[in-house]
């Protein structure tokens, strides 16, 4: 069916009229014959609303830092805060010979009604020491929860005197859940903490190895980055770093010295990704492992930067042996998924990346859009100039980064570089609206109601997001994948996760379990009553 701009005053029936006019902002339906299609994003959800959205914290402490393995990531707060971060993002760490690896550690201060009282800020230096003397990270992160920055507590202080007194880096994050509208605020505060602290903080002059690249916004969900490093070694390229899946606080370090950044997931480390280039003349590329032909793609891409024959020779003969191994089996799974529709509703960058791999599947991605995103991960980055700032994006301080003479280097010549930019997308990210098509839906944090509302209309015939909904969307017989944990599963990127994903979506439609289901409202309907004649009760 299709779905017209006009529809969505009928959808949102139950709203009030100021809530209308603010979600309407929000949603689009794809028109290409507009030259340009603009959608509020990054801005407050109305309160009262039940978004899929997290907070600054668990952008900053969940997504960004805590998967750097040789790290203790200190919560400080309330244990609360603690426990709902403890593993609850399947970022994997393996432990490497002679490695450290505290991924599987909760550490937090457990403020009780005292420390919110009369300050925490003993309690966290004595954690510190604690930390030093039984774990002995190579580093430790300090975040702070909300309670933190309303009684004022000085985790900057109280680092500084911990890192003086145990000679190993201590560093303080400011991203109290409140910062910000979501966990987007809480990437851009890692951000500048890693580009501040941490990378470039080795004496290294040299990439360790032939066509050094770091791997920025992959976080190894479900083991997604030991697929990609898998295919990039084979090719021959060095990894220096991953920011931050199975990484650690002495690769980043490092990172410096790589020849080109790939970005993955553009939203959560465009900052650093951007700092790097103005600071050591790195180039970035964006990429998207997520798919077979986003895949090949990439590597091509990656191929025509370094420019050099041996390479791509290697990278063709790689494509061509996983293409001739994957290909069949995925036609396999085409004939159960062929002529579905999806909804890909995820975080800040998989609801781009996942719907030309539900394609390659013969799958209709109908309605898309992000938790938190920006206006330039739908739009593309040619509008971050136009992009207001507000109170809430004030809120989080602007680090101001330099060129660093000794190590600045252009990797490429300039000339070279315009000619690849008008190739392969170099410094670039046009964002997910170019690639919907007519008719199809972009919706930006999207909610519980409008989610049953837009089921009820275009019943799509799988629904792809996360823990919160997708039971909710599995009891009225839709299949459901979570594109955030994989639902227990993964690899998906890459070419051994495209398989997977595939097997995962079919056997998600042919499992019999749906001939044991029978939501409520096939048998009988909701509601029931009778008009009888009688005397008014009330
Ligand atoms: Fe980037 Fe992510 Fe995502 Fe993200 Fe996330 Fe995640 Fe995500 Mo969940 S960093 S924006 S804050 S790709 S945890 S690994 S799946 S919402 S789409």
């Amino acid at each position: 069916m299709a779905f017209r701009e006009q529809d969505l005053d009928a959808l949102m029936y139950e709203y009030p009229a100021k809530v209308k006019r603010n979600r309407k902002k929000h949603i689009l339906v794809r028109d290409t014959s507009q030259q340009k299609q603009e959608i509020e994003a990054n801005t407050r959800t109305i309160p009262g609303i039940i978004t899929n959205r997290g907070c600054a914290f668990a952008g900053c402490k969940g997504v960004v830092l805590g998967p750097l393995k040789d790290m203790v990531h200190i919560v400080h707060g309330p244990v609360g805060c603690g426990y709902y971060s403890w593993l609850t993002r399947r970022n994997k760490a393996r432990t490497d010979e002679g490695g450290k690896n505290f991924i599987e550690y909760c550490v937090t201060t457990d403020m009780q009604e005292s420390d919110i009282v009369f300050g925490g800020e003993k309690k966290l230096a004595q954690l510190i020491d604690e930390v030093v003397e039984t774990l002995k990270p190579n580093a430790i992160s300090v975040s702070a929860t909300c309670p933190v920055g309303l009684i004022g507590d000085d985790i900057n202080a109280v680092s500084k005197a911990a890192q003086q007194k145990h000679h190993i880096p201590v560093l303080s994050f400011s991203c109290e859940g409140y910062r910000g509208v979501s966990q987007s605020a809480g990437h851009h505060i890692a951000n500048n903490g890693l580009m501040e602290h941490v990378i470039g903080d080795s004496d290294s002059e040299e990439a360790p190895g032939k066509y050094a690249i770091n791997m920025l916004g992959e976080y190894n969900i479900g083991g997604d980055s030991w697929e990609i490093e898998r295919i990039l070694e084979e090719i021959g390229y060095t990894l220096v770093s991953v920011m931050t899946g199975n990484s650690s606080y002495e690769e980043l370090r490092e990172a410096h010295t790589a020849e080109l950044n790939l970005v993955q997931c553009h939203r959560s480390i465009n900052y650093i990704a951007e700092m790097l280039e103005k600071k050591y003349g790195t180039p970035w590329l964006k990429v998207n492992f997520i798919g077979i032909e986003s895949t090949v793609e990439s590597l091509r891409d990656m191929a025509l930067y370094f420019d050099d024959p041996a390479l791509t020779q290697k990278t063709e003969e790689v494509i061509a042996r996983e293409l001739a191994r994957v290909e069949p089996v995925m036609e396999q799974y085409k004939k159960i998924c062929n002529d579905k529709t999806a909804f890909c509703f995820v975080g800040g960058s998989r609801g781009h990346h996942y719907q030309k791999l539900f394609k390659e599947l013969g799958i209709e991605t109908i309605l898309a859009g992000y938790e938190f995103a920006h206006r330039d991960d739908y739009e593309g980055r040619e509008v971050i100039p136009d992009i207001k700032m507000d109170a809430d994006n004030r809120n989080i301080p602007e680090i101001k980064v330099e060129k660093d003479e000794r190590r600045f280097r252009l990797k490429i010549p300039p000339e070279r570089m315009e000619e690849l930019k008008d190739k392969i997308p170099l410094s670039n990210y046009p964002g997910m609206i170019p690639d919907m098509k007519d008719g199809h839906i972009v919706v930006d944090d999207l909610n519980h109601f409008e989610t049953e509302e837009f089921i009820r209309i275009l019943k799509p015939d799988i629904f792809a997001s996360g823990i919160k909904d997708k039971y909710v969307v599995q009891k009225m017989g839709i299949p459901s994948k979570q594109l955030h944990s994989y639902d227990y599963s993964g690899p998906y990127a890459g070419f051994n996760g495209a398989i997977r994903f595939a097997k995962d979506v079919a056997d998600g439609f042919t499992t019999p379990t749906w001939n044991f289901i029978n939501p409520p409202w096939q048998n009988e309907p909701l509601l029931s009553g009778t008009v009888e004649e009688g005397e008014h009760t009330c």
